[in-house]
């Protein structure tokens, strides 16, 4: 039974009953390239977890049983199914800006505060109802916000707390709600706490990191970056290790210390104070690390890409720590908790955001984002039904409260429609079949600046056009080149293009002066990609995400709709219903290669909006089309 604790004598049926269990189930599926219905043979259902360490050991060494077992009796939740009340962000579509890259209005070639309030106009014609920031915060860049200096003051590059003030009362004029970027798994090395902990590693500071004595030459355990290298930095001023699951200068916080979880409530509060409508939670799963900080197990740190994440991507006090978050950071239930949470699966993401939790409202998976078998460093064409399977079992398996993000690309990923297919014959097809499928699927879609203008991948040729911490230590690790161009981070930081100018309209200066060149610049300049070019045309894939985002707001069927899937067995095609307690009723078809094919529904009714100019008994390539049924 599943509450008995877990053995070396439980089953792999045992395993899969058990929600972290199945979650870490599909994870190591996918990281091989299958996919889960291994786990629907009874032979292998019946296996116990001696013979499965007896089966694999030869290339699974002695840990990954063991690591399985202890991972499952620290997590004692069960899902619950709690109904919940509609919510202005189950209907919200989101926006997520990257300011350093979306518009400079001082003319220093970095975006600002003041850059985003001059272009919500755009974020208001496209009908968008919130955005997020990603981070705006003081903080020295190694990782260009992501690591914090002061919680509570501007990075002077952006701009004041005065035009952060201006940005968030603007925004709801417009109807348009905000929240920030909240990084709280670790802070930067030049926050007052770390200082303050390197000059009294013993004193209470000292405890709001992970700070170990120890041997300079030896690291206290095996944990590598995600940032490349090994996950500790010597501070010999200290004889201290300390641990950064990223850039050595982003120290994790220990959030088993009540100190931290109430400095960052307090942080929570009083941003959403200053109006701030909830925020997206940098890698919150991360945050709970097991007590004596153990080795990781060495085939799942190769698995994996990175040694000892098995020990912390959903540690033991995690949902404690999130239910504190909730209750004592951002208790209205209006305030909406995004948790970024790379290698959660699905059943983690509905123990993290179920209604019946209180805990979070949705989470970001990244599991859809690349094919079984893949990671973003590895240059393949993305294969379409591998979204299409994903978001299916996502979508069924999803009960009372559940609710889900929906998005293909952020601040961190390559360009979906490159991803793809990077053919300029089908990139206007490609980025309007993408946002078809995404605004008329069930959940919260999240847009990324620049996907609303097909923007794709940079053709950067070297390493002084890149800018991302990721990229350098890749690249000083000896990653090749190609590697790291397939999924560099700075694809998605180029400069927005908002006009057909030179510049693209990025920095605009009052008076006219020639702007300082942009921190990062753009390689691809294709004309026609702009968003004065798009606005101006009717066609464009643009135009397509507003009439797409006009139709979802006209009618509850793609919001709160049901959804029901139909053909998903035909390869390469997908066919769904929305239907909203209004009674209204959509089909979506879409074909998600480049090859024709025979289109299944024409006469379903009249086309509410489609892509195709001529729709005949074929369906074009990547053709999407919905149709309203009468
Ligand atoms: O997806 C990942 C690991 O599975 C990583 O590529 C990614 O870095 C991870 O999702 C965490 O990203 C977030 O935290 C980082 C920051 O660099 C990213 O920009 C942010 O989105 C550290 O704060
Ligand atoms: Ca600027």
């Amino acid at each position: 039974m599943v509450d008995q604790p877990f053995t070396r004598a439980s089953t792999l049926a045992d395993v899969y009953a058990h929600p972290v269990g199945r979650d870490v189930v599909d994870r190591l599926l996918l990281a091989v390239g299958r996919g889960p219905g291994v786990l629907t043979n009874p032979l292998v259902r019946r296996l116990r977890l001696s013979s499965v360490e007896r089966l694999t050991r030869r290339f699974t060494g002695p840990g990954l049983v063991e690591a399985v077992i202890g991972l499952l009796n620290s997590c004692p939740d069960r899902p619950t199914a709690q109904q919940t009340d509609h919510r202005w962000w189950h209907s919200a579509v989101v926006y997520q800006i990257y300011p350093r890259s979306f518009a400079d209005s001082n003319g220093d070639g970095i975006g600002d505060l003041r850059g985003v309030t001059a272009h919500l106009d755009h974020l208001a014609w496209l009908g968008v109802d919130c955005i997020w920031l990603s981070p705006v915060f003081d903080s020295p860049n190694e990782d260009f916000g992501y690591d914090v200096r002061d919680y509570r003051a501007v990075m002077a590059e952006m701009g004041t707390m005065a035009d952060l003030d201006e940005l968030i009362a603007r925004s709801h004029d417009l109807g348009i709600k905000v929240i920030l970027d909240l990084v709280v798994n670790h802070t930067s090395a030049e926050h007052a706490w770390f200082q303050a902990a390197l000059a009294d590693p013993d004193g209470p500071y000292g405890k709001y990191y992970f700070l170990r004595p120890g041997n300079p030459e030896r690291p206290p355990n095996n944990w590598t970056s995600f940032f490349a290298g090994r996950a500790w930095r010597w501070y010999p001023e200290a004889e201290r290790w300390s641990l950064h699951l990223f850039a050595p200068g982003q120290p994790d916080l220990d959030w088993e210390n009540p100190a931290v979880r109430d400095e960052v409530t307090g942080i929570m509060r009083f941003w959403i104070d200053k109006g701030v409508d909830g925020f997206r939670l940098d890698v919150i799963n991360y945050i709970s690390k097991p007590p004596g900080l153990p080795d990781g197990d060495e085939f799942i740190g190769n698995l994996m890409g990175y040694t000892g994440i098995e020990h912390y991507f959903y540690g033991p006090h995690l949902h404690d720590h999130l239910r504190q978050m909730r209750r004592d950071g951002a208790p209205d239930p209006d305030h909406f908790l995004v948790g970024e949470t790379p290698g959660a699966g699905i059943e983690m993401a509905r123990l993290m955001t179920n209604a019946g939790r209180r805990e979070l409202d949705v989470v970001f998976n990244f599991d859809p984002l690349e094919n079984p078998g893949r990671t973003r460093f590895d240059d393949y064409r993305y294969d379409l039904n591998g979204l299409k399977q994903a978001w299916i079992n996502q979508q069924q398996r999803m009960v009372a409260g559940d609710w889900t993000s929906l998005f293909y690309e952020n601040h961190d990923n390559p360009r979906m429609i490159s991803k793809v297919n990077p053919d300029p014959e089908h990139r206007d097809a490609v980025g309007k079949l993408l946002a078809t499928l995404q605004l008329t699927m069930r959940g919260t879609p999240f847009l990324y600046q620049g996907q609303e203008v097909a923007a794709i991948n940079q053709p950067f040729t070297s390493r002084d056009q890149l800018r991302d911490v990721e990229a350098f230590r890749m690249l000083d690790e000896g990653n090749d080149w190609g590697r790291v161009l397939a999924g560099s981070r700075d694809h998605a930081r180029v400069p927005m293009r908002w006009d057909a100018t030179p510049g693209g309209g990025f920095s605009v200066l009052a008076d006219g002066t020639a702007p300082a060149t942009p921190w990062i610049e753009g390689q691809s300049t294709d004309p026609g990609y702009s968003v004065a070019e798009q606005r101006d045309d009717p066609d464009s894939v643009l135009n397509h995400y507003r009439q797409l985002i006009e139709l979802r707001r006209s009618t509850d069927a793609f919001t709160l709709g049901e959804i029901e899937f139909v053909d998903a067995s035909r390869r390469d095609y997908w066919a769904w219903y929305r239907t909203g307690a209004s009674g209204d009723r959509f089909l979506v078809e879409a074909n998600l290669t480049a090859r024709r094919r025979p289109a299944r529904h024409r006469d379903a009714g009249e086309i509410a909006l489609g892509t195709s100019p001529a729709p005949g008994s074929w369906l074009e390539p990547y053709e999407a089309v919905i149709y309203r049924i009468e």
